[in-house]
């Protein structure tokens, strides 16, 4: 029967993971995957999910069947940690979900039993994933205009008159914050002006938060969602936990869903449960119980919440550092935009053959649309990338 079928393109971004993985050379650079790392380059588990998991595993009575909306008290815990209050409780439901990219297949499967015949628009550019997944879940798929190379900021006049022209038949995904893979965000002023066109125009909201937490901190990464909670009666959140809880391969989400009143959303609440039972019946608990019992508890949320932050600090001071490193070395301020992207990620805007050089000749990593993840950088490493961004753009 295979027969029938051709090789399925790879993921650019796992592809490049096993590149650099089969790379010797010492010092090498690895600004690919979007996984935080250390100064050692290490992704340690932090130590609130540490002390989380020695409580479940000492404290836990049964591995039964959970149920097919996955853990409850998780659920409540990340809407709260997401929406804090923006939508009454009884227009909003949710349901855990195999990470933040499980959480956007429920919540795309879903609308499109709602509008078959929906477009779903998504940045140009935007994370690799979302095309696939929506175009997997029987979605045309359209691009708005977001990213302009040249100033390295959000082209924000066309974004939003290309979302001034949407419709009720069209889905937009939003990135909640840290924009994947430019860093180039929305400031409070644009969201407003996005959200009242959204309302003017019917055009639906899916909003994906993969890395609150990873901006300018949670309540502040959550803003534009939040603003957007209180003007919009109808919209879908897809929330990770794999990096603010650096929990990757637990797999952990939470696909969010308001509707216009309780009824409609106990309608959709329906279909999504029903959705999950008809694919994989419910989500595995541990990874979720390990973010629930943090976010319950006082102390452990405290500590979570401060070693998030230095995470946080870290990023931001190793984006000033770059940036610092290339002005000093190429006197001009053409790379200081590093500095005012946020997020785990930064498009440089090199051409290909650059990205290919530095590969070739100085083993640093980063995709090939020179997006650089900037957790991947420390002291030594943001010097010798600055000599080898600087030597290689001359
Ligand atoms: N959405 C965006 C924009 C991402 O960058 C990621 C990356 O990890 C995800 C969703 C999904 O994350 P995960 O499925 O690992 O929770
Ligand atoms: O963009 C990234 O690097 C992260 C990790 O299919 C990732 O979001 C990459 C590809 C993918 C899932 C996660």
């Amino acid at each position: 029967m295979f027969e029938t079928l051709s090789k399925a393109p790879q993921d650019k971004i796992f592809a490049l993971m096993a590149e650099i993985a089969a790379d010797d050379r010492p010092g090498k650079i690895d600004l690919g995957i979007g996984v935080y790392k250390d100064d050692e380059g290490n992704t340690p588990i932090m130590t609130a999910v540490r002390k989380a998991e020695e409580r479940i595993v000492s404290s836990s009575k049964t591995k039964s069947y959970i149920g097919v909306a996955g853990n409850k008290g998780f659920a409540k815990a990340m809407v709260d940690l997401a929406l804090d209050g923006a939508v009454p409780d009884d227009r909003v439901r949710a349901a855990q979900a195999p990470g933040g990219t499980g959480a956007l297949w429920v919540l795309l499967t879903l609308l499109k039993r709602a509008n078959p015949d929906a477009t779903v628009w998504i940045s140009d550019p935007s994370w690799p994933n979302h095309k696939p997944m929506a175009e997997q879940a029987g979605f045309k798929v359209e691009a708005y205009p977001y990213f302009d190379p040249d100033t390295r900021k959000v082209r924000f006049d066309q974004m939003l008159a290309k979302l001034d022209s949407l419709g009720r038949n069209d889905i937009v995904l939003l990135h909640g914050c840290c924009h994947n893979p430019t860093g180039a965000n929305l400031n409070h002023d644009q969201w407003h002006k996005v959200i009242a066109s959204l309302k003017r125009t019917g055009a639906f909201p899916l909003v994906d938060m993969a890395y609150q937490g990873f901006g300018d901190g949670l309540d502040e990464d959550a803003y534009g969602l939040r603003a957007l909670a209180a003007e919009i009666d109808e919209f879908v959140c897809a929330t990770s936990c794999s990096k603010n809880f650096g929990i990757y391969r637990e797999r952990v989400g939470c696909a969010i869903v308001v509707g216009e009143d309780a009824a409609q959303a106990d309608i959709a609440n329906s279909q999504m449960l029903n959705l999950i039972r008809g694919a994989y019946s419910q989500p595995p608990d541990h990874g979720a119980e390990i973010v629930r019992v943090i976010l319950e508890d006082a102390e452990l949320r405290a500590e979570w919440k401060a070693e998030l932050e230095a995470m946080r600090n870290r990023m931001i001071s190793n984006r000033q550092a770059l940036a610092d490193a290339i002005r000093s070395r190429s006197n001009s301020t053409d790379f200081d935009f590093v500095a005012e992207h946020r997020g785990m990620f930064s498009l440089l805007g090199l051409k290909v053959e650059t990205v290919d050089h530095l590969k070739a000749e100085n083993a640093v990593y980063m995709l090939d649309d020179s997006r650089i993840n900037v957790a991947g950088l420390a002291d030594e490493r943001i010097q010798r990338l600055a000599d080898a961004i600087v030597g290689a753009t001359r």
